[in-house]
């Protein structure tokens, strides 16, 4: 049976940035495409987020206070924090007040204190795990909430709730995006793609010895996050031929990485999705990328890109040696069915539905 009343939903932000300042990396761009969709499919939505954000044509409840320090860069025994003022706090306190002028809230932050509060609100909270297991803290967190609202908890690939102990429990809504944004290119000039964050997780290195080795330019986009890193790369790759284009915005980003004859993801870390797959075979540019992760389960092997075994550079190269045999037009065909805006709709209609009638 499918719910066909509209939904009012709250969707409560990530509080290590404000959306729109690129602080929050991925989800800023997953919160505000699941808002469009969610509005497309006749939903009210309102979303909480940090002061300074930016949401265009969504209605914003701007929140002060102190931002939380990144998850991603601790260590499995780090403790749970919360600064003085903390903007997290001050969240909840607000959806605590108005909880009940919405059916579900949403939560889209990788933090202790929204999966804590869970069993003390009286409207049901929804959370979309942004990163696979990364402290046992927020393990136990996650795995309680699963363990007792079973419907709620939502990732974007199945790589990602491998790592968590509550698997099972897992709706994998992968993403979606606005693919109006993204304009179709049957050609490509002769160069490879980089994007990404330039910090050692990433594997830009290996990238770059793969073009070392086979010749061809690699240009890349993206924050130098780790400046000593990409001194490293420079120093041991003097003469491979590489360019750092900064870091651009979706509309130049997607023009630039459109000429492209590939995206080339070489991820150390497990990437819990890897939204820059899907920026560019909407494109219409194949992706080579290590089996590993979210990518893994984005590529079709032969058809909108190639599959390397993980750290392999040699793959890497004889993958690009193949690239004549994939067909541009796959690439974008792809992205249209499994992740356009409305295609995770209806993943998303799914995971409510289920939320929402549970709570009958
Ligand atoms: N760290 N503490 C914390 N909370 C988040 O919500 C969070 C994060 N690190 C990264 C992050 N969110 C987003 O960039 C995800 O898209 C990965």
């Amino acid at each position: 049976m499918s719910r066909s009343s509209s939904l009012k939903l709250l969707l409560i932000s990530t509080p290590v940035g404000a959306i729109g300042s690129g602080r929050g990396g991925g989800v800023e761009l997953t919160l505000t495409n699941i808002a469009r969709s969610l509005i497309a499919l006749n939903h009210s939505v309102t979303v909480v987020a940090p002061e300074g954000s930016v949401l265009d044509g969504i209605p914003l409840v701007s929140i002060a206070g102190n931002l939380q320090v990144t998850a991603q860069s601790q260590g499995r025994e780090t403790l749970i924090t919360l600064p003085a003022n903390s903007v997290l706090g001050n969240f909840w306190n607000y959806a605590r007040q108005v909880q009940h002028d919405y059916d579900v809230l949403i939560n889209f932050a990788y933090d202790w204190l929204p999966f804590y509060l869970t069993p003390f609100f009286e409207r049901p909270i929804a959370h979309l795990v942004s990163m696979g297991s990364l402290t046992d803290a927020m393990d136990q967190a996650i795995a309680e909430v699963a363990e007792q609202f079973p419907t709620t908890i939502a990732v974007h690939s199945l790589a990602q709730a491998e790592t968590f102990s509550f698997r099972d429990r897992c709706f994998n809504l992968k993403n979606g995006f606005d693919l109006s944004q993204y304009q179709f290119n049957p050609t490509s000039k002769n160069h490879l793609a980089w994007v990404g964050r330039i910090a050692p997780e990433k594997g830009l290195e290996d990238a770059v010895a793969a073009v070392q080795k086979v010749g061809i330019p690699l240009k890349i986009w993206g924050v130098i996050q780790d400046e000593s890193y990409w001194n490293h790369i420079q120093t041991n790759y003097p003469n491979a031929p590489i360019e750092y284009c900064g870091f651009l915005s979706t509309q130049d980003l997607q023009q630039a990485l459109g000429e492209s004859r590939a995206l080339l993801m070489t991820p150390h870390w497990l990437e819990a999705f890897g939204n820059v797959a899907i920026e560019a075979l909407a494109c219409g540019v194949p992706v080579i990328a290590y089996r590993r992760g979210g990518p893994a389960e984005i590529v079709q092997d032969g058809k909108t890109g190639w599959l390397v075994e993980p750290d392999r550079v040699d793959g890497l190269a004889e993958a690009i040696s193949k690239l004549d045999q994939i067909d541009r037009t796959n690439c974008r065909l792809d992205a249209e069915r499994e992740y356009s805006l409305e295609a995770m709709g209806e993943r998303l209609e799914i995971w409510l539905d289920r939320i929402v009638l549970s709570q009958t």
